[in-house]
């Protein structure tokens, strides 16, 4: 059951699709303090917490502050407090159980038993947003009732949920050639090659740098030969440059951000002086989207939405201010304290808060305070593009993620974890995360393979890859400067090759619960006390998931591992896939296991009585016979059924009806069509 209690007048988010009738009764579970803008409630011991999607530490979000406001986080780790994105929906499961979303534009606080061990209490900036309590049997259903509420997450084309290849510094088109030779030289499965911000000219978006990027279109065509699609990014910033025809066009329409006064508001990013899109306007958000055409035009299928919670460097006004203010220390005897100080005020003006409150949307005719709305730009821009996928390619699925998002947003794109590091707790906290994103929507996902940030190593990328293999987004991607992490940059080809090729056996059954997960809104990765609520052990696990209805995955995530300890909260099938083509299978039992994982061994787990449909491999998705499956198996006794669903992988109206083969499979573990 789901209630919803309106406080003030919050400014429609659209995340919400079907709104239930306002409750008259008072919110239950909370203590309401109108004036300090908190909702508050007591926790027991042994209650725990689940959700807010994108954010750092554990499964069970407890002991910590999580906010709600979208920031350019480079730097995340366990202290950090903000993310790229706002993923205002929890469940707390203990001596009670409920959902809560907090539907809301603006900065919210989380405070999970931070300030004090014994009590959550949640923060507004201001006192207008829509809160929805659920009820339900389980946190299963809870989630369900919240994802029917909120609508269907989006579906990117088959050929997306292949390995992709990215790196920020492939500039020339004979950099992206030369990534797609070399896999496919050594054999290797690739299925995209991403480009970062240096294929535009200037970093002007829709723009193609012509020195570099002589023939977009006709290197498209081509690639997509080999099985390969190029995959450009698209910044948020539009830059501020006479006869540029974006900006021109915008500029005299009034699509753009303003300042209080009414000018256009601009502010430096990568492009330099740049403005901004007002995606929460209606009409600027078709325009916007419409101005993917001038790349869907050249054959590209997929795009990644960057800088868009929105990020700005400096503002010109911040820059002058801050120059003033710190040529007040000039010719000072400088104590530390003054130093200090003067080194705040000049580490402010980089991604500022206060740039904030110094923009303004038109909101149905409206002026309204980005700082209110803040967490809705990302979606908005996904949104825009989105929305425009649906009219300029009606037929064909368009791939789309975002770096910032808000629920809402999971109708349209998908959302990649944001800048990590090349960091072993970062290829923990990418498996953490999943489950909480799906818990929002969020279905179509995966962070930065092998980290983003600093220098990484081979057997980083090994481990990171045999997490990769599972999740939607599959992507390699890195930094300028660091380290080259492709995977032929290291030694071990047979290794990878083996790794890499295992997504590709494993697709027709992530694809199939991937879909049905989408339809009937269910979550694709689980952590283990949603499947067993009752086992006091695996409610506690955080560093195992299942995926899907017959999996469990456990991958290794410390360096120099050779194995790892596995919670088995039944019997299950371990399968170890390892690089000489050899397989193991073997049953264990319920209770505690010392798994070995050979550097490039593939494991996961098969529960009792279930089958996996498995291929058997392909260079790039569209060599995948996704039509005669074979399967995995742990026949245990009794007999079971399996849904398979497949399709061709592009048409956009995508429903189980005609597109589902029942499977069955028999104690002696044969299968057939039912
Ligand atoms: O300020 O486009 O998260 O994936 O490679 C950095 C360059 C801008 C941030 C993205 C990252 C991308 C990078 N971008």
């Amino acid at each position: 059951m789901i209630r919803r209690y309106v406080f003030g007048h919050m400014i429609e988010t659209d995340t919400v699709q079907v709104k239930p009738a306002v409750s008259e009764d008072r919110i239950p579970y909370f203590a309401v303090d109108v004036e300090k803008m908190t909702f508050t409630m007591p926790l027991g011991p042994d209650d725990r917490v689940y959700g807010l999607g994108e954010n750092v530490r554990g499964i069970n979000k407890r002991g910590w502050i999580y906010r709600s406001c979208a920031t350019d986080q480079p730097y995340h780790q366990e202290d950090t407090l903000q993310m790229y994105s706002a993923h205002n929906f929890l469940v707390v499961e203990g001596a009670n159980r409920f959902g809560l979303f907090v539907d809301y534009p603006g900065i919210v606080t989380f405070d999970i038993a931070y300030t004090d061990i014994n009590t959550m209490q949640i923060r507004l900036s201001d006192f207008n947003a829509d809160i929805y309590v659920i009820t339900g049997d389980s946190i299963l259903d809870i989630v369900r009732q919240f994802r029917q509420m909120i609508g269907q997450s989006y579906i990117p084309p088959r050929w997306a949920m292949g390995f992709g290849q990215s790196r920020w510094g492939y500039v020339t088109e004979s950099d992206v050639r030369n990534v797609v030779r070399r896999y496919r030289e050594l054999g290797m499965p690739l299925d995209s090659v991403y480009l970062d911000i240096d294929y535009m000219d200037h970093y002007k978006d829709f723009t193609v740098d012509k020195e570099r990027f002589p023939d977009l279109a006709k290197l498209s065509a081509e690639l997509k030969e080999q099985g390969i699609h190029l995959v450009p990014i698209i910044d948020a910033a539009v830059k501020l440059e006479d006869g540029y025809s974006v900006c021109d066009e915008g500029l005299e329409k009034g699509y753009f951000c303003t300042r209080e006064d009414g000018e256009p508001f601009v502010g430096a990013v990568w492009p330099g002086l740049s403005l901004f899109p007002d995606v929460l306007s209606a009409e600027a958000r078709a325009w916007f989207g419409n101005q993917y055409r001038a790349l869907l035009d050249q054959g590209i299928e997929g795009f990644w939405n960057d800088m868009n919670e929105p990020a700005i460097f400096y503002t010109e006004e911040r820059l002058e201010d801050t120059l003033e203010k710190v040529s007040e220390y000039r010719g000072k005897k400088l104590d530390l304290q003054s130093f200090w100080k003067m080194m705040g005020i000049w580490n402010s003006m980089h991604h500022s808060p206060g740039t904030y409150r110094e923009f303004y949307h038109n909101i149905d005719g409206k002026r309204v305070c980005h700082e209110t709305v803040h967490n809705l730009y990302g979606y908005n821009m996904t949104r825009a593009a989105g929305e425009a996928f649906g009219r300029l390619s009606p037929d064909k699925r368009i791939l789309l993620f975002s770096r910032s998002s808000c629920i809402g947003m999971h109708r349209y794109g998908g959302t990649w974890m944001g800048d990590n590091r090349s960091w072993w707790s970062h290829l923990l906290l990418n498996l953490k995360m999943l489950p909480s994103l799906n818990m929002c929507g969020f279905l179509f996902t995966g962070a930065d393979i092998g980290g983003f940030n600093n220098d990484t190593t081979e057997d980083l990328v090994m481990r990171w890859t045999e997490l990769g293999i599972f999740t939607p987004l599959m992507r390699n991607h890195s930094a300028l400067r660091t380290r080259e992490q492709e995977v032929y940059q290291f030694t071990d080809m047979d290794g990878f090759r083996h790794v890499l090729s295992m997504r590709y056996v494993l697709l027709p059954y992530i694809y199939s619960e991937w879909v049905k997960a989408a339809l009937c809104d269910e979550m694709l990765f689980r952590p283990l006390a949603f499947d067993y609520p009752e086992d006091e052990r695996a409610v506690r696990i955080e560093d195992q998931l299942m995926l899907g209805d017959g999996m469990m995955i456990a991958p290794v995530y410390e360096q120099n591992a050779v194995g790892r300890m596995v919670y088995l909260p039944e019997r299950m099938k371990l399968f170890t896939f390892h690089k000489d083509g050899t397989r193991d299978e073997v049953v264990l039992e319920k209770g505690d296991h010392y798994v070995p994982c050979a550097l490039t061994d593939v494991i996961f787990f098969v529960r009792s009585n279930h089958m996996i449909p498995v291929s058997s491999g392909g260079h790039c998705v569209a060599e995948v016979d996704f039509d005669h499956v074979q399967f995995l198996t742990f026949p245990d006794g009794g007999s079971s059924e399996y849904e398979y669903y497949t399709d061709d992988g592009l048409t956009r109206d995508v429903k189980l009806d005609g597109h589902i083969t029942k499977y069955r499979m028999d104690a002696a573990g044969a299968v057939c069509t039912a």
